[in-house]
C-alpha cells in the first residue's frame, strides 16, 4: 500500500518535470563569438521550468545582467557570474533575462543574449487539476455505489 502511494505521488509530482527542456544557447556553436544570439533567440521559445545551457571555451564566461547592463555591455554589476565551460541556468520565473560574456570586448562584438521567458507551458499547468478532479470523481462514484449496495442490503434484510 505504502509503495503504491509512493509511486502515485512520484508520478503526480515528478513526471511534470519531464516536460522541462534544456535550451542549448547557440545550438552546436554554443556560447561563442561566432553566433548572432538575437537571431538564435528569435527562433526559440523559453518557458518557466526550462534550463538555459551555456557551453563555452575557457576564455568566456556567463554573466546574468540587467537590461541596462545588457544594452551598454556593462559587466561590472552582474546579478550572477558563471564560469567553468558549462553553465545551466534554470528559468524559474516569467519575464526577460539578459546575459553577457564578461571578457573584454566580447559583449561589444555580439556575445550577448536577451530572452523572454513565458509562463509554465499548458502541459505542466493543466495536468494536476485534471488529475485531481479525476481522482475525486472516481471516489464519489465509489461512495455512491457503496451506498446503493448498502441500501439494497438493508432493504433486503428489512
Ligand atoms: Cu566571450
Amino acid at each position: 500500500m505504502a509503495v503504491g502511494a509512493a509511486i502515485f505521488v512520484f508520478v503526480l509530482f515528478v513526471c511534470p518535470m519531464a516536460f522541462a527542456k534544456d535550451r542549448i544557447v547557440g545550438g552546436n556553436d554554443g556560447w561563442s563569438q561566432s553566433v548572432d544570439y538575437s537571431n538564435w533567440a528569435s527562433g526559440e521559445t523559453f518557458s518557466v521550468g526550462d534550463n538555459l545551457v551555456f557551453n563555452y571555451a575557457g576564455n568566456h564566461g556567463v554573466n546574468v545582467v540587467s537590461k541596462d547592463a545588457y544594452e551598454n555591455c556593462n559587466t561590472g554589476n552582474a546579478i550572477q557570474v558563471h564560469t567553468g565551460g558549462e553553465t545551466s541556468i534554470p528559468l524559474s520565473s516569467a519575464g526577460d533575462m539578459y546575459f553577457v560574456c564578461p571578457t573584454l570586448n566580447h559583449c561589444d562584438t555580439g556575445m550577448k543574449l536577451a530572452i523572454k521567458i513565458q509562463g509554465s507551458s499548458s502541459g505542466t499547468k493543466s495536468n494536476p487539476p485534471n488529475g485531481a478532479s479525476g481522482v475525486f470523481g472516481n471516489m464519489s462514484k465509489l461512495v455512491v455505489g457503496f451506498s446503493v449496495v448498502l441500501g439494497a442490503l438493508f432493504a433486503f434484510m428489512g
